[in-house]
């Protein structure tokens, strides 16, 4: 038999009349398959307090606090007076005890308690917080990764950011649970005060962006890059966001981020479509989505064909054209549903999309966890959906006459929750893992 008439298919086979029996198994390989979780904003322990665990942290996670404030009319400022304690108080009663708790944000808290074993029935915040000071952080954190079955979380790192950069110069010593990844936000949406720092740092920068501050510029990244051994680098972006542009972001991609990225042989991950402080009455929580316009997707694509592209985007009228531009440059990993497309239905229709106009050549999901133990529901109510849409996928094939392989939807579990996002990491821009 030739190579091209061979079949890689070993285990159990599935045809036509097997749809059924594959569901089944592609739900539990989907379950069995450990995950990469590629953007989150976790911390190593090696962080102390940065690492946010607990029930009170999961109860005022951002997405509840603007869902809580919208159902309950209470004026911002009494809000932000309470303490944590009784912020979480006030999101449990307002959204659990009020409300029937149905939104995406809300049943994850209850897919939380349940996974680990708490009485959901009781109703009752106490005995949850009385769980969770009982619990040894370090076993706690074993544990929630394996119900989550997640082998590995990529960290936040934002040089910029006063509380983690002395963890960093400290060279605190890792988890090999956690990874890192470089993110330059106020680099590109703040160079004025970015610039300013860096020169507190030491680096011989000015605003005008001349030849000496972009190799000034360069030289923070690749220190960082290697400081943190980090997997990539990463902004997020405003609708608005052009490339090439009149503005100091488009001098830095140029000169300095795409550069770097090709040399240090890292991806460059934009996360485009945020408009920052919608209603900053909200803090963190007042955040909204703009549409954004690919074109800017495509040019750095096309004009940076050496550097590794990471892109996901925040608005649901731009996954369309994004699949289209991914087909296009092999340069360019797509990847997550991101904040306010992190919902069942928005995760089935664009995980659908991608599906059928990319193949198996995705990233699905990210976690954008903030509290430990948010990776239990954002892992769990998304891999029924991953399950769900390939297993549609794969019955498709089925009807059209294909046989498939046990081992094949391993392999193809594998690559969708992490093998396809090391392979990127790994690979040269364009190549396929190599
Ligand atoms: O920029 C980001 O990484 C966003 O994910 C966050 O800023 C955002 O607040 C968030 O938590 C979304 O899930
Ligand atoms: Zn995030």
């Amino acid at each position: 038999m030739t190579q091209t008439a061979a079949h890689a298919g070993a285990g159990q086979a599935y045809a036509e009349g097997g749809v059924e029996a594959m569901r089944e198994a592609v739900a539990r390989i989907v379950n069995e398959t450990p995950v990469t979780d590629l953007h989150t904003h976790l911390y190593a322990p090696a962080f102390g307090d940065l690492l946010l665990w607990g029930v009170d942290e999961v109860l005022i996670y951002h997405y509840l606090i603007a869902e809580a404030m919208r159902a309950s009319g209470l004026p911002y400022g009494d809000f932000w007076a309470m303490s944590k304690e009784e912020q979480a108080a006030f999101i449990w009663r307002t959204l659990f005890i009020e409300r029937t708790p149905y939104s995406e944000a809300c049943r994850g808290v209850v897919t939380v308690l349940k996974r680990l074993g708490l009485n959901i029935e009781a109703r009752d915040l106490e005995s949850y917080r009385a769980y969770f000071r009982e619990q040894d952080l370090g076993k706690h954190i074993d544990a929630v990764f394996k119900a989550a079955n997640l082998e590995s979380a990529v960290m936040t790192n934002d040089p910029f950011d006063s509380n983690e950069r002395p963890v960093w110069e400290r060279e605190a010593a890792g988890d090999p649970r956690f990874h890192a990844a470089l993110r330059i936000d106020p680099l590109l949406n703040d160079w004025t005060n970015a610039c300013g720092m860096l020169q507190d740092w030491g680096y011989d920068t000015a605003a005008d962006l001349g030849p000496k501050t972009l190799a000034e510029t360069r030289r923070f990244l690749s220190g960082w890059l290697e400081r943190m051994n980090a997997l990539y680098m990463a902004v997020s972006l405003p609708p608005d966001f052009a490339f090439p542009d009149e503005s100091a972001r488009t001098i830095l991609i140029r000169e300095c981020i795409a550069p770097v990225a090709e040399e240090h042989n890292v991806p460059f991950a934009l996360m485009i479509g945020v408009k920052r402080a919608v209603n900053p009455a909200l803090k963190l929580a007042g955040d909204g989505v703009g549409v954004a316009d690919i074109q800017a997707v495509e040019n750095l694509c096309a004009k940076f064909p050496a550097t590794k592209f990471m892109v996901t985007m925040l608005a649901r009228e731009n996954q369309h054209g994004l699949c289209v531009t991914a087909r296009k440059f092999p340069n360019l990993f797509l990847f997550g549903c991101w904040w306010f497309l992190n919902n069942p239905s928005l995760i089935e229709e664009m995980t659908r999309m991608r599906f059928e106009l990319l193949g198996p050549s995705v990233a699905p999901q990210h976690s954008d966890a903030r509290v430990l133990e948010q990776v239990i529901y954002k892992w769990d109510h998304s891999r029924a959906i991953i399950a769900k849409v390939l297993a549609d996928k794969y019955a498709d094939l089925l009807h059209a006459g294909w046989t498939l392989y046990e081992d094949e939807i391993r392999r193809d579990a594998r690559m969708l929750l992490g093998g396809n996002f090391w392979d990127f990491v790994k690979g040269r821009a364009g190549g396929a893992g190599s």
